[in-house]
């Protein structure tokens, strides 16, 4: 076969803002399914590996879903003083709960994700994300987070992790001022909330990023945003806002105290490492001018 036949002629393109976004080479369609929620489809692409799309939405890459994965887990779980129990909201694919179960600290994290479909084509087709799913630390529930965070017991979760799609349709509730107040009160006594909060550059979801900042603010005493490179995210910066009711984000972080943490299990990680953790929290100037 020549080069030239191997080469696909199909793309696809998540838009981002008009006619502008991300294209792909598509190698062929391993999943195209509709579940109750949304529309859950596998892409097999050229250099990025399997892609996740929900709702045509780039959910993740085999290639660059480190990135996200490490950096929406690792930050909360090196700086909260002794994290037992998390929660993960969201995060079907498993990538959010495989790297939980590393902190050997972590005895249980339950991962609460809407849609069973998500779990079973991260199984099917992304064998290294889906990876901890019978890890034995960890719960599985297939329903909606909202109604399982306000039932959870107060002070039941140490660490609560939002990795939620965009804040469009069911998953707008994860960005709003009920869902994290029942947050405060599941989350014990030095309790860290993170939830991804979309691109900064990108001006549909800059207001949405600045009042999920201001309602936090008026529920945590430490409210601070962090940013990772995501190449195959819309406009590739990336932020996470994370709350904490007493270690200040970055200026409380131990550096020394993480470098312990991470060390079982540091050569497997990609992006984040202890010196990373402050850097992610200083803010470019036009990010920090949002807040
Ligand atoms: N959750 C956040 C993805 C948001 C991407 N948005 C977009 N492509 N428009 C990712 C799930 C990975 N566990």
């Amino acid at each position: 076969m020549s080069a030239e036949a191997k080469t696909s002629l199909f793309q696809f393109t998540e838009f981002w803002d008009g006619r502008s976004g991300i294209s792909f080479g598509v190698e062929g369609l391993l999943m195209s399914e509709e579940s109750e929620f949304q529309r859950v489809e596998v892409v097999k692409t050229d250099v990025f590996g399997n892609l996740m799309l929900l709702d045509g939405l780039v959910m993740l890459t085999e290639r660059d879903e480190f990135v996200y994965h490490e950096m929406i887990a690792h930050p909360a779980l090196c700086l909260h003083p002794n994290p037992k129990r998390v929660l993960v909201i969201g995060g079907g694919d498993g990538g959010t709960v495989r790297e939980v179960v590393k902190h050997g600290s972590v005895e249980h994290v339950d991962l609460v994700e809407i849609d069973g479909l998500v779990v079973e084509a991260s199984k099917r087709h992304f064998p290294t994300v889906a990876s901890a799913f019978d890890h034995p630390k960890l719960g599985l529930k297939i329903e909606d987070g909202l109604a399982f965070v306000k039932n959870a017991a107060p002070g039941s979760y140490d660490v609560i992790l939002v990795d939620s799609t965009d804040p469009v349709g069911f998953a707008e509730g994860l960005f709003g001022r009920a869902f994290y107040e029942d947050c405060v009160r599941a989350l014990g006594p030095d309790g860290i909330l993170v939830s991804q909060t979309e691109s900064p550059f990108d001006e549909r979801f800059q207001s949405q990023i600045q009042a999920a900042h201001r309602t936090l603010g008026t529920l945590f005493p430490h409210v601070a945003l962090y940013l990772a490179s995501i190449p195959t995210y819309p406009m590739g910066t990336w932020s996470f806002v994370m709350a904490s009711k007493t270690r200040r984000p970055a200026e409380d972080f131990d550096e020394a105290e993480a470098e312990r943490r991470l060390a079982p299990f540091a050569d497997g990680l990609k992006y984040y490492r202890a010196p990373l953790h402050r850097a992610a929290f200083t803010l470019p100037a036009f990010v920090n001018r949002l807040f």
